[in-house]
């Protein structure tokens, strides 16, 4: 059948993207609500899923918001019968909740380390269990996790967080290996340097007024030549999650203003 801009239509399909009542998520989820899925979203606190239903509702959408911590399984496949019973069963997963702590190797301990590869790597891996069975049954489903730049590179005190977004990469590619043959795919987002709350920290101006040294570092370090925002990402995101990509399986697609591909400003 010939292409058409039909393809990148999600009418009629409901997207669960994780984590979603502010920042990445919540702009992804917008993009698919524009592109006609309907939106179900969780967060691991009452106060984010509020706040969240809350800017939906000032973007016009009617989200399902829900509370549930990706990283309990019974809970998670608790909310899954749920969404499927209130909503219905789900087309689209994106796998986005996330955490971050930059701490320093030596001085990071191994509860700290565990929470962050159980936030960001066990998640995924319980959300797209529990989904899973319904999109085999129903023969057809997309799964698209955030991955990070640090999927691909380390830093200095990111240690779990890289051993989290790198064993992500890896995941997606092994899903898509896995229930490729059940027309699933699994793809994932590296979005390189995006302003949300969780990279203000690095962007916070100094006493002084002068930028952040690591904000300064991050512009000289993009081609672009500045951090993304986070609707760079609802494309890609529409696209990863439509018909339009059907034959895309086990890809990571980077969004980052070209940062993987630049060795940074020349002295
Ligand atoms: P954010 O502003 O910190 O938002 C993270 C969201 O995840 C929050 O809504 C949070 O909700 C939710 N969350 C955290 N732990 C959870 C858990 N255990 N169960 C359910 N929800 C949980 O992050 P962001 O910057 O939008 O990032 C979103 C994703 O993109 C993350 O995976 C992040 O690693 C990735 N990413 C970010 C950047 C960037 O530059 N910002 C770049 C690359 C990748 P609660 O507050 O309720 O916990
Ligand atoms: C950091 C950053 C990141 C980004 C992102 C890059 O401290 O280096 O927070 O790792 O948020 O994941 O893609």
């Amino acid at each position: 059948m010939s292409f058409s801009m039909k393809d990148f239509s999600l009418e009629g399909k409901v997207a669960w993207v994780t984590g979603a009542g502010h920042g990445i998520g919540f702009e992804i989820a917008k993009a698919l609500h524009e592109a006609g899925a309907t939106i179900v979203f969780n967060t691991s606190r009452e106060e984010s899923m509020q706040k969240g239903v809350e800017s939906y509702q000032k973007a016009g959408i009617k989200a399902h918001g829900y509370v549930c911590d990706v990283t309990d399984e019974k809970a998670v496949k608790k909310l899954t019968k749920k969404i499927e019973e209130e909503v219905g069963t789900i087309d689209i997963l994106i796998n986005n909740a996330g955490v971050i702590k930059r701490v320093p190797m030596l001085e990071m301990n191994t509860d700290d380390f565990r929470q962050v590869i159980d936030v960001d790597l066990n998640g995924p891996f319980i959300v797209s269990k529990a989904v899973l069975p319904s999109m085999i049954k129903k023969g057809h489903g997309k799964i698209i996790n955030i991955c990070s730049m640090m999927s691909e590179l380390g830093r200095e005190d990111v240690s779990a967080y890289a051993a989290a977004k790198g064993g992500l990469k890896m995941l997606t590619k092994n899903i898509c290996s896995e229930f490729g043959d059940a027309n699933i795919q699994c793809n994932g987002i590296g979005p390189g340097y995006i302003e949300t709350p969780q990279t203000k920290p690095l962007r916070e101006k100094q006493d002084d007024g002068s930028r952040h040294p690591f904000d300064e570092f991050i512009i000289n370090r993009t081609p672009a030549g500045r951090w993304g925002k986070t609707d760079d990402l609802a494309g890609p995101a529409v696209f990863l999650a439509s018909d339009a990509s059907n034959f895309v399986n086990g890809h990571i697609l980077y969004v980052d203003g070209g940062l993987l591909a630049y060795i940074g400003k020349q002295p």
